[in-house]
């Protein structure tokens, strides 16, 4: 097989509830399917994790569209169409950065090559388990007021849910955390800043050593190694990256030089499910945990981090929530929580595809761009 076209989805995707962070609030989630169909007739699908507006990192949806069509798709040679998935990364990273618009063009051609042998993502991966624990993103609340955001900590409890986190920001801190801490003392609990702090609220963070977390996601700018690695030094829970880790080489970095003891790994920000998996494998090694970050994906994106999740070393909960969590109607079949975990999908390549219906329901726009004619 080879592929002949992609075909690009944007999709408008309103949220349950806001979604607010210390870069901003969504309302309504704006994301690019991207479909890779092949000679044979086979679709492949992917979720690019860009958001609309280059809050999280600097990738955003129009730029995402852009380095596709005028530099990723074109750098893919013609003898990488038909090619293993590990030729598709290398083609792709001839192109600096852009990650989030790799994997997505990489996940949609190695879901189609995986659906046309018959193997699931999951098992192409090394996944050891059928199902995986999931955790809950609680973002900040908009009236900023500790009932509101007991009473939605509160719903995803009473869902069977097996970890919360809590969105902070400079004073929204200590004071929600002890809430929920005190609401519920047993529930595994933790915090992600998004960047938000610098170095001099080192003794604001060290507050949260008393709440028992599992640990505190990003506190600090993406670059600031450094920093990181103080912080680590004065606190007692551990410190765990996200946006600064964009590869093994940055992960293994972040472990030796001290700047966190764990790793949340995105496969939309390390450029494939391969750099993905290879980040895995580095943190097996030296007994690191991992777990598996979110991007308020839809039914596809979560398939395929789904598939990922089952691999042996994500031994905390991911952001691998249930569809109804973020979307009243999601474009894959629903997945359903169960008993506070999700089913690895175990059909051929990322095992859901989107319900053509809704996905023209959703969609405002759309492009394809044959491979024959595209460059
Ligand atoms: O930092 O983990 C993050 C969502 C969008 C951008 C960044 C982040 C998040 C989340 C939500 O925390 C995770 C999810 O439930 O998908
Ligand atoms: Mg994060």
């Amino acid at each position: 097989m080879s592929i002949e076209m992609f075909r690009l989805h944007l999709i408008n995707m309103p949220l349950v509830r806001p979604f607010r962070t210390s870069f901003g609030t969504e309302l309504v989630r704006e994301v690019l399917i991207v479909e890779a169909i092949s000679s044979g007739g086979t679709s492949g699908w992917a979720e690019c994790a860009a958001s609309s507006w280059p809050g999280y990192s600097s990738e955003y949806t129009a730029g995402v569209i852009d380095v596709m069509t005028d530099h990723l798709i074109p750098a893919l040679r013609e003898t990488t169409m038909a090619a293993e998935p590990e030729e598709v990364r290398a083609a792709l990273d001839v192109i600096r950065g852009h990650p989030m618009a790799k994997t997505a063009i990489a996940t949609s051609m190695l879901d189609v090559w995986l659906r046309e042998r018959g193997q699931s993502m999951a098992s192409f991966l090394g996944s050891t388990r059928t199902e995986v624990d999931c955790g809950v993103s609680v973002g900040i609340p908009t009236t900023e007021t500790l009932s509101e955001l007991l009473d939605e900590v509160g719903i995803y409890v009473d869902a069977g849910y097996r970890r919360i986190k809590l969105k902070i920001e400079p004073g929204w801190d200590v004071e929600p955390v002890a809430a929920v801490r005190a609401r519920w003392p047993e529930m595994p609990l933790q915090v992600d800043a998004n960047q938000a702090y610098t170095r001099a609220d080192a003794a604001q963070l060290a507050k949260l050593d008393e709440f028992d977390l599992l640990l505190i996601e990003q506190p600090l700018p993406e670059e600031d190694w450094l920093g990181h690695r103080l912080l680590a030094e004065v606190c007692t829970t551990p410190i765990c990256m996200d946006e600064s880790i964009l590869s093994v080489a940055s992960a293994e970095s972040a472990l030796e030089f001290g700047s966190a003891t764990i790793i949340n790994i995105k496969p939309g920000r390390v450029g494939s499910y391969l750099t993905a998996r290879d980040i895995h494998d580095m943190c097996m090694a030296r007994n690191s945990p991992v777990w598996c970050g979110g991007m308020l994906e839809t039914g596809v994106g979560r398939a395929a981090n789904l598939a990922l999740a089952a691999l042996p070393n994500f031994t905390l909960p991911g952001d691998t929530s249930a569809s109804n969590r973020y979307y009243a109607v999601d474009i894959t079949e629903p997945f359903v929580l169960q008993d506070g975990r999700l089913p690895v999908p175990q059909g051929p390549g990322i095992g859901v595809e989107p319900v053509p219906e809704l996905l023209a329901d959703f969609r405002i726009w759309r492009r394809d761009i044959a491979i024959s004619t595209g460059f």
